[in-house]
């Protein structure tokens, strides 16, 4: 196939054409630029909804309920669910598989798992591809589920329109135990297995946190805004009056994720009305577009030191024995590559 040629079978609406370029964009083939390059100035139509949580708190049920809600609405749908742990278990995914199998004959409805991991960009940059690609083959809503664990999900978290994070009772230290990075990214709040013990617990939690959490940022929030990388992050609650809803619902019997889908349309309109959509998207495009300058210059660097053979053993021998220093080293090498 020639450059270009998938990305025409995309813009139809092909789903086998779609696949495939996914599952380069997966396995970080050169190729697959050119093909986003053609499908980008068609993107940017699709709402996308992040979904993150921990593992087992029922995300993949949710995403399900959301589907068959959004296709009661005639909308179309992709899934992407990112889930970096499953390249070694096969488990989660397969499950998902088989959970979602009722809409494996619907047309309408495309979902593909992403494993990428430790790739040059890594999860943050095969996702967002990969959104591209179901935003140009036309689905209406794409839905990301992620595993809200590390940074790189925190940042996946923040490719979506709306995120939901989703959490459960019986975290232990519930709320606390949370990393709070993934918190912050939360535009509604989903309360799940409401019908096991300690959802009302969660919630209260959750009530407390946001209160002084506004307070705090009531006090500190200085005039004007930093210009470091920090301040292209889309993060939501310290610049804006959305207040995140906290829901509960108990996924599994299918109560709630109604609910859940109005509140997420409720936002969507808030981020219209508000130009914060606007504005979240150029943060986003900001965070991209760091990214890929970022892997792009790591790229050049590391390709150099390749070339040169024995060069990286050379510099990690003399930082080793403290005859030259990494700062020094690194400083150079990036010289030479300006030149
Ligand atoms: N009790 C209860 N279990 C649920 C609920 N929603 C999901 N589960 C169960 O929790 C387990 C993990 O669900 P899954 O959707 O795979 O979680 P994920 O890892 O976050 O995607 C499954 O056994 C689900 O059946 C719920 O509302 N109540
Ligand atoms: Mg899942």
């Amino acid at each position: 196939l020639g450059a270009g040629r998938l990305s025409e079978r995309i813009l139809r609406g092909d789903v086998r054409a779609a696949s495939r370029l996914m599952r380069r964009i997966d396995d970080a083939e050169p190729g697959a630029i050119e093909e986003l390059q053609e499908l980008f100035p068609r993107t940017g139509r699709a709402y996308v909804i992040g979904i993150t949580g921990p593992p087992g708190s029922g995300k993949s049920t949710i995403v399900d309920g959301l589907i068959a809600s959004l296709r009661k609405q005639d909308k179309s749908v992709g899934v992407i669910a990112v889930d970096p742990t499953s390249a070694f278990t096969g488990g989660a995914i397969l499950g998902d598989r088989i959970r979602m199998q009722a809409h494996a004959t619907d047309s309408r409805v495309f979902i593909r798992s992403l494993a990428t991991r430790g790739s040059l960009g890594g999860l943050s940059r095969s996702t967002g591809d990969c959104i591209r690609v179901m935003d140009a083959m036309g689905q209406d809503v794409i839905i990301v589920e992620t595993v809200g664990v590390g940074q790189d999900e925190i940042d996946v978290a923040q490719m979506a329109h709306t995120t939901v994070v989703v959490l459960v009772p019986g975290m232990g230290d519930d709320v606390q135990a949370i990393k709070a990075g993934i918190l912050e990214v939360a535009d509604i709040f989903a309360v799940n297995k409401a019908d096991l013990d300690g959802a009302d617990r969660v919630v209260r939690e959750l009530r407390a946190m946001l209160e002084v959490r506004r307070a705090v940022s009531g006090l500190t929030r200085a005039p004007g805004r930093s210009h470091s990388l920090a301040a292209v992050r889309p993060g939501n609650l310290a610049d804006s009056q959305w207040e995140p809803p906290i829901l509960k619902l108990s996924a599994a019997r299918g109560e709630g994720v109604d609910k859940l889908l109005s509140s997420i349309y409720v936002h969507r309109d808030f981020l219209d009305r508000s130009g914060e959509r606007q504005k979240r998207e150029r943060s986003r495009a900001a965070m991209q577009f760091i990214a890929l300058l970022r892997e792009r210059l790591l790229g050049s660097a590391l390709r150099k030191l390749e070339r040169e053979r024995g060069r990286l053993d050379d510099v990690a021998a003399r930082i080793a024995e403290r005859t030259a220093d990494p700062y020094q080293l690194a400083e150079e090498i990036a010289g030479e590559l300006a030149e």
